[in-house]
């Protein structure tokens, strides 16, 4: 299949506990991601990073300890989900560059604003809590809860993705999850797929289960990958680390497996953090996964 990705850079880290993700794009760029993605075969365009509040200049009453600086996390999350729209609708395969994981909200509600949608979410983390059950208060830990509309993101129409339902949502890798979070997950009709999992099925028989349910009815697939996914031995520079995560061949499987689906509508990397990576490697890594999502092939 002919694909014509379009690059959006998120360059944010307002839903992140620690700075430094908003310099994810560049070491995204830095890292050769336009040439990996051309030798995968498809033509690219990188429409450059998007506007984000300035640090030194945004309100700092806007949000609250509960979902702290939502009103960036909206600003930010508002524009991509447009960027990404046009987009689609101009026939590019959008790739947002994050930046923290609140990006994907953006990015869900701009796949989801004219098509039925499925996602999967590849993560050490569950990222489904709520304002009022998150330990932190850091948005990039809620956005599949914001995007499907929960708990206290019902009220809200600029994070909800219309074409979204929890049924089409699979979660592979999980390792972290808080204890509400986890009940939440138990109790939502989302599919869920921890290391474990990995570990007794494979990766090949988890990412064909996760794609199934992706598939299952929508128009297209959503690919939102964490950068934590990742064992912190494959990839040092992300935010929040948790040991056990999927290895390096791992990773490439999965996402060879994303790209014979041909069922990617939209795709994300996010939480690559250059201020704790060493030598750029987790930016390399991500370039790498995002070809073979894209269809490199070695013969
Ligand atoms: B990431 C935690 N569950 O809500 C929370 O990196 C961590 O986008 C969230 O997956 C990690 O703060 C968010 C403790
Ligand atoms: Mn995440
Ligand atoms: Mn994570
Ligand atoms: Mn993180």
């Amino acid at each position: 299949m002919e694909r014509n990705v379009k690059i959006l850079g998120a360059p944010t880290d307002y839903g992140a506990n620690r700075r430094g993700v908003d310099m994810g794009p560049s070491a995204i760029r830095y890292a050769g991601l336009a040439d990996e993605l051309t030798s995968a075969g498809v033509s690219v365009e990188d429409a450059g990073d998007l506007s984000v509040p300035h640090h030194a200049t945004h309100d700092p009453d806007a949000g609250s300890d509960n979902a702290k600086h939502l009103h960036e996390v909206r600003e930010v999350t508002t524009t991509l989900a447009d960027a990404v729209s046009t987009a689609l609708a101009d026939g590019w395969t959008p790739l947002a560059l994050g930046g923290d994981h609140s990006i994907a909200i953006g990015s869900m509600v701009g796949s989801a604003r004219d098509a039925d949608i499925g996602v999967v979410w590849f993560d050490a983390h569950g990222d489904y809590n709520t304002p009022e059950t998150s330990p932190s208060g850091n948005v990039h830990g809620m956005p599949l809860a914001a995007a499907l509309g929960v708990g206290d993101f019902e009220a809200t129409d600029w994070a909800n993705a219309s074409g979204l339902s929890a049924e089409n949502v699979a979660i592979v890798g999980l390792r972290d999850v808080d204890k509400t979070e986890a009940a939440a997950i138990r109790d939502s009709d989302i599919t869920a797929f921890t290391m474990s999992d990995i570990d007794e099925r494979g990766i090949v028989e988890v990412t064909n289960d996760a794609l199934d349910v992706a598939t299952d009815g929508t128009d297209g697939v959503h690919i939102s990958l964490d950068l934590d996914w990742l064992d912190p031995r494959e990839a040092p520079g992300v935010g929040t680390p948790v040991r056990g995560g999927a290895t390096y061949r791992e990773a490439h499987e999965a996402m060879e497996l994303v790209a014979e689906s041909g069922a990617m509508r939209s795709f994300e990397l996010v939480e690559v953090n250059p201020i704790l990576d060493q030598h750029n490697e987790t930016a390399e890594l991500a370039t790498e996964l995002a070809a073979s999502a894209l269809g490199k092939r070695i013969l």
